[in-house]
């Protein structure tokens, strides 16, 4: 069947400003030395390399006294993912968003739920990740900004933050699913009920198998009547299992193998919705020979429909 050519554009965002580890910086270059246009393009995507947005470096300062680490900083990175995300989506382009840290994505997603509200389309946001990141500048241990991008983009934490989409908050909770998580801190646990969040932590892909967490996870998002979904991927490199991804600032070991990952990566391929891309929390100097960049490189040709076969496989699940 023929079906448009997907046209991409790769906006890398070199920003650590939201950890407390230094590195996450380097995740833009890290991706374009694994070849990751190359990769796309191979499987017919036409890729544009915007380069790196320039944004203030890391001043590493202490807790404010509202809790936070260098929210000027990160106010001012995510204002500007969220203007390039913004235009790149009123290209009608599908945007890849290379970070940097993952508050980026209180800018990335922003920008993609004020396409939405502004083109009728219902948003759904896949949250990959080894943590929950709804902390609010209250309840964080840490004071890292990182940890807060869910909260923020459900109204919760500093105004200016929870309003970049032009409206608070920029999203339902009900919009977002999070698979993956195994490091939840006590207030993330009691906001995630609160909120509502739809969660597989990795009890529930162990108990139930990646192949039905997907299932649920993607339920709606294909067959008629979802041709007006847009599916955003927001996957944090740390929802891996460190064994195979060890390039990143807070690992936490029983995460997705190999197999599983891939496995994620088809189902989403195959809703054909996937619509915009955050590569997050990728630290090349925590990483081994580029290996993670590499794997990171190798699963996003999985979502963009890299198979084994040229048929659909048999029994794969309709969602
Ligand atoms: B990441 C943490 F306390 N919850 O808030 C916090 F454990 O984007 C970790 O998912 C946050 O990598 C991790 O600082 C943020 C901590
Ligand atoms: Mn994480
Ligand atoms: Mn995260
Ligand atoms: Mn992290």
């Amino acid at each position: 069947s023929e079906t448009a050519r997907i046209q991409a554009t790769l906006i890398g965002i070199p920003t650590d400003v939201g950890a407390s580890r230094l590195g996450a910086a380097m995740g833009p270059d890290a991706l374009r030395v694994a070849q990751l246009a190359p990769a796309l393009e191979r499987l017919g995507v036409a890729v544009h390399d915007l380069g790196n947005l320039a944004g203030p470096p890391n001043p590493r300062n202490e807790r404010d006294t509202e809790g936070m680490r260098n929210l000027a900083e990160c106010l001012d990175w995510t204002q500007l993912a969220h203007d390039a995300v913004l235009q790149v989506l009123q290209q009608d382009r599908l945007p890849i968003m290379m970070g940097g840290d993952h508050m980026l994505a209180a800018g990335s997603i922003s920008a993609v739920a004020r396409h939405c509200r502004a083109t009728g389309r219902r948003l759904r946001v896949l949250w990959l990740d080894a943590h929950s990141d709804c902390n609010t500048p209250q309840s964080s241990p840490t004071g890292n900004m990182h940890g807060m991008p869910v909260a923020s983009l459900c109204g919760l934490g500093p105004a200016a933050l929870a309003a970049l989409s032009g409206a608070t908050p920029a999203l339902p909770a009900s919009a977002f699913c999070q698979i993956g998580l195994r490091s939840v801190d006590e207030s993330e646990k009691r906001m995630i009920d609160e909120l509502g969040l739809e969660v597989y932590d990795m009890r529930a892909i162990d108990e139930l198998g990646m192949r039905e967490v997907m299932r649920r996870a993607l339920t709606g998002l294909s067959g008629p009547g979802s041709s007006d979904v847009h599916l955003h991927l927001s996957f944090d490199v740390d929802f891996l299992d460190p064994d195979i991804a060890p390039g990143t600032g807070t690992p936490v070991r029983g995460g997705p193998n190999y197999r599983e990952a891939q496995l994620c990566m088809e189902m989403i391929a195959d809703t054909g919705r996937l619509a915009s891309l955050d590569i997050v929390e990728l630290n090349p100097a925590l990483d081994v020979r580029n290996q993670t960049a590499e794997l990171v490189v190798d699963l996003v040709q999985s979502l963009f429909g890299q198979s084994t076969l040229m048929r659909p496989v048999a029994g794969a699940v309709q969602c």
